[in-house]
């Protein structure tokens, strides 16, 4: 591939709002130079656009949940939860094939691209066959989620989880667990034969799946064998009944206890941390980790509201991530991690710092640097030695009419649900073109062929 360049008239760079400002990008996708004009960047001819902000990282999903998104909305005989849910998302994870598992991540990735999504980092515990038994290939099902990632052109890092138990203590598998089965010599398996496919779009970490599914000298073992810099998520403190459960297993709250037997640092993902004590909270933000909010997920899993005014103020970072796939796009899950403090303190713009009294602004800049920590990949800015990841705003559009820079993501968080996304560049890849994906209809119908198989095949 040749590299290439644009020019912008006014981009989001890692200290704001810039105008005129040339972006150039090497064949490997990426960044060499952002200048004040085409020239200081190195590039001959650049395509002039308006507004370039840097792609969002998608922090955290589970590509199989896309095919159950919205399938999920009716009450049953007793009261629903979060468990209540996990039932029926087992019951679906039991179905999905590696061909239908492909076909389901490639519309989800198209669905990310075309709301702002640059990359996205796969928690992935589909590692068996319906049966529990192992696939000839132990990382297939990994493998097919990378093939719809290199297919549809979004960055990826693939985290193959460890998850051994059915709950604290070393609590055997649920039969609709077995799925998911897998030790530290497994996981390790797979990240050694993932890593075949490391390159510029693709990095390989791993995933303890949560404190109920991995003993913590697993998670020890797991965090000194896996390679230097490789990102580390687990689900932690998502509902009140895993905290409950942590303080009568071990006498600690979750997060308290994993700090205190794994220390924390930037290399960890700390997936929902809903809910944290004022002491954990502050630790957690002093750690250098990341916490994963995913909102829409959260809202719609009865979580609760994760803490984010105290979080900011100690210097907490964060990124997000659409995690159960019930929304796609970075604006619904930055607007509802706003709008639900708001609801909790009744007052308005909570995202906020001395330096930055701009909402949207501090909640895209935030999320893109902690998205990125999160990935381990060199995303998340408009900056030489980064990815060439980035989005070109519908500067026509009525919701962006005479915004001044510093208004323009005030407004894409803020107004309305148009998707102001135009074109999506992906390592300098041109993967979204006027809001259309090359490869979006024959992937919408793969999409609708598995979703058919996958309803006959409903008990
Ligand atoms: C998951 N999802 O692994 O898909 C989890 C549910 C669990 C979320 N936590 C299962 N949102 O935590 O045991
Ligand atoms: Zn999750």
């Amino acid at each position: 591939m040749n590299g290439g360049a644009v020019l912008a008239r006014h981009a989001l760079l890692p200290d704001g709002w810039a105008r005129d400002v040339a972006i150039a990008w090497n064949g490997d996708g990426v960044i060499t130079a952002v200048g004040a004009t085409a020239a200081d960047a190195g590039a001959a001819a650049a395509a002039a656009v308006g507004l370039v902000i840097p792609g969002m990282v998608n922090l955290h999903s589970h590509a199989f949940q896309r095919a159950m998104a919205g399938q999920a909305e009716t009450a049953g005989e007793g009261e629903d939860s979060f468990w209540t849910w996990r039932e029926l998302m087992y019951r679906f994870a039991g179905r999905i094939t590696p061909a239908q598992l492909e076909a389901v991540a490639a519309q989800l990735f198209v669905d990310c691209l075309r709301h702002g999504y640059t990359s996205v980092c796969e928690f992935h515990y589909l590692h068996r066959a319906a049966d529990g038994a192992a696939y000839a290939r132990p990382a297939e099902m990994a493998e097919r989620v990378a093939q719809a990632a290199r297919e549809t052109g979004i960055g990826l890092t693939m985290l193959p989880v460890l998850y051994s138990h059915g709950g604290f203590g070393a609590q055997p598998l649920g039969p609709r667990q077995r799925r998911f089965q897998s030790d530290v010599g497994a996981v390790l398996g797979m990240v050694e034969a993932l890593d075949r496919l490391r390159d510029g779009q693709f990095e390989v970490g791993a995933a303890p799946h949560s404190l109920r599914a991995a003993s913590m000298a697993q998670i020890g073992e797991l965090a000194a064998a896996l390679p230097p810099g490789r990102p580390i998520h687990i689900h932690i403190a998502e509902q009140q009944l895993e905290v409950d459960a942590c303080l009568a297993h071990s006498g600690q709250r979750p997060l308290a206890w994993l700090l205190e037997r794994q220390g924390l640092d930037a290399r960890w993902c700390l997936v929902h941390a809903t809910h944290l004590d004022e002491a954990e909270l502050a630790a957690l933000a002093a750690s250098g980790a990341v916490a994963g909010l995913c909102p829409s997920t959260e809202a719609n899993l009865g979580d609760g509201l994760f803490a984010l005014a105290p979080y900011l103020a100690a210097g907490g970072r964060f990124g997000i991530g659409s995690d159960s796939h019930v929304g796609h796009s970075p604006v619904e899950e930055l607007r509802w991690l706003e709008y639900g403090q708001r609801l909790r303190q009744q007052r308005r713009n909570i995202a906020v710092s001395p330096v930055q009294r701009h909402v949207g602004d501090l909640l895209w800049q935030a999320a893109l640097a902690g998205g990125a920590q999160a990935s381990g990949r060199p995303v998340g800015a408009l900056a030489v030695g980064r990815r060439a990841d980035f989005l070109v705003l519908d500067d026509e559009h009525p919701n962006l009419a005479g915004a001044p820079a510093d208004e323009v993501l005030g407004r894409l968080l803020f107004a309305g649900n148009d998707n102001l996304v135009r074109d999506v560049l992906v390592g300098g890849r041109r993967v979204i073109q006027d809001g259309r994906h090359a490869g979006q209809a024959a992937i919408a119908a793969r999409y609708r062929a598995a979703l058919a198989q996958l309803r006959e095949r409903s008990p």
